[in-house]
């Protein structure tokens, strides 16, 4: 059965844009995507490293979570997935944010995705592609974090095409 999941992306190692957009075409094998806005967010965690882009695609898919999180890992590692330190510089990221209305916890996957509703890269560009959403009842258009964004926008929605 068809489900709506949000996957969260980011990059700051490498052409952050070309990887992303590959990214994307990567996830297209997976199901339906759309893709919120490119943006550049400031680096949370250490401070010594370089500003993300960050996105968020909406993904309908039939795959069972654990078989999307292999196929998300897949990707991450085909890009040449560099990850230095934890929450440091890394090439590609891909987060499982959202499935559906699940609760996950398990040994490889905590849905929905650790810390969501404290992160204005995931948050933002979550309302680009549903203005209404909620997580656990709660509508993201209504926190704090979206009038105090630190993102700047880089594109459009359309900046994963071709
Ligand atoms: N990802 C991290 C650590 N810090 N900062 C921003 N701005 N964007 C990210 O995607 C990000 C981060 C580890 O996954
Ligand atoms: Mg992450
Ligand atoms: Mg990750």
């Amino acid at each position: 059965m068809s489900i709506v999941t949000y996957i969260g992306m980011g990059s700051n190692l490498g052409d952050s844009a070309q990887i992303l957009k590959e990214a994307v075409a990567q996830l297209a094998t997976l199901g339906t995507v759309s893709v919120s806005r490119l943006y550049q967010s400031p680096p949370m965690g250490p401070q010594d490293q370089p500003n993300y882009h960050n996105a968020v695609a909406r993904l309908v898919t039939d795959l069972e979570p654990l078989l999307l999180l292999d196929e998300l890992q897949r990707f991450e590692l085909e890009s040449g997935r560099v990850r230095l330190r934890h929450w440091g510089e890394r090439t590609l990221d891909l987060d499982i944010l959202l499935y559906g209305e699940k609760n996950i916890i398990n040994d490889r996957l905590t849905v929905p995705h650790i810390g969501i509703l404290e992160r204005d890269f995931v948050v933002i560009p979550l309302l680009d592609l549903d203005a209404e959403l909620q997580i656990n009842g709660i509508a993201l258009h209504s926190l704090d974090l979206v009038q105090q964004s630190t993102l700047t926008v880089l594109e459009g929605s359309s900046w994963a095409q071709h």
